[in-house]
């Protein structure tokens, strides 16, 4: 039996989902959005190219938690995104609302699903995901590690000109100005960065102006865009996720996992590195860190947890 992906949201991140997973033939493709009209037309659309490039999944646009039903992964972008004169709060409390009632949607009709949040702010959201379902805590995941640990290789290839295939990093804490780029994991062709450094193949100034970008890489692609977000790379990030645990890869991947314990954090949502294979989130990695390393990832959790807080004076129930 062919797998169920319902993307909910369908704006810029889920169509794109939407025709990857097509193209990659994961599955059939729910697209599920409150304006039903642009799920819909996004379905059609997509699946008129299928004669195209010859892939064979089903694609359906609906408004109905029931379509959804038994679905095998649900990946969330259901959202507002931030406008002008809006506070962080205020994002918070809508985006809040939001993803209470389809926590309720999904819980209600899909409660095995593997459900991926892409929602923002993301690690405060997809605890409340987690909460709001009551889904089990592996089966509830977050996508920035990877997107931000792309965009750093990304950044790394063009300043050293060497392929991004031979660049291995990695990106973790909390999504947002506090996310650490671990250097100490940073391997140039086998090599360490700092080493580069010291060799001269890369100045510390020039390599600590691509760790600022990289965290302000959502922030540069918003400039661009004038109006929307980022949403190519966040979507191939999801569906890399969303593809570990179907063809159960166990994949090493950098994604917001519930924390309990590892890396001396108690029950909170962060960047760390997974395994994601047929039971959703196998294990949770255990890196070593360095000192620098590991100062900034708590400092990192600690603004996560700051923004959880104000989570919770928005609704106390969380
Ligand atoms: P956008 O194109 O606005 O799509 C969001 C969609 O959600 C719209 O089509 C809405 O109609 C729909 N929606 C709103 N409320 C509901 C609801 N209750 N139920 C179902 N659908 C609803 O946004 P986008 O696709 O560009 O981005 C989606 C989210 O991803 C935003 O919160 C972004 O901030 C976030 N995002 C996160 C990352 C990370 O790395 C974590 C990167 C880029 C974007």
């Amino acid at each position: 039996m062919k797998n169920k992906i319902t993307l909910i949201g369908a704006g810029q991140i889920g169509g794109t989902l939407a025709h990857l997973i097509a193209l990659k033939e994961l599955g059939d493709i729910i697209l599920f959005d409150v304006a039903s009209g642009i799920a819909k037309g996004k379905a059609l659309d997509i699946a008129q190219s299928a004669p195209v490039n010859g892939f064979n999944v089903k694609l359906s646009g609906t408004d109905k938690y029931e379509d959804t039903k038994d679905s095998d992964v649900i990946i969330i972008t259901a959202g507002v995104p931030r406008k002008p004169g809006m506070t962080r709060d205020d994002l918070l409390s809508i985006n809040l609302k939001i993803i209470k009632e389809v926590a309720e949607g999904v819980k209600k009709t899909s409660p095995n699903a593997f459900v991926i949040c892409i929602t923002n702010p993301l690690d405060v959201i997809v605890m409340a995901l987690q909460k709001y379902s009551n889904l089990p805590t592996n089966k509830v995941v977050g996508m920035a590690g990877i997107l931000d640990s792309s965009r750093f290789i990304y950044f790394l290839s063009q300043e050293l000109k060497i392929p991004v295939q031979k660049i291995k990093s990695l990106v973790l804490g909390g999504h947002g100005d506090s996310m650490v780029a671990m250097l100490d994991h940073t391997f140039i062709d086998g090599k360490k960065i700092h080493q580069c450094v010291d060799e001269g193949m890369i100045s510390k100034n020039k390599l600590d102006e691509i760790v600022n970008r990289t965290k302000k890489g959502g922030a540069e692609i918003v400039k661009y865009l004038e109006k929307g977000s980022a949403f190519y790379a966040p979507a191939a990030s999801g569906v890399e996720m969303a593809e570990s645990y179907l063809k159960d890869l166990k994949k090493h991947l950098p994604c917001a996992a519930h924390i309990n314990g590892q890396y001396g954090v108690k029950d909170i949502y962060a960047g760390v590195p997974v395994v994601i294979g047929k039971n959703g989130v196998e294990k949770i990695i255990e890196l070593k860190l360095n000192k620098e390393e590991e100062n900034n990832f708590k400092k990192s959790i600690k603004a996560v947890q700051e923004l959880f807080d104000a989570a919770k004076k928005i609704d106390p129930t969380l």
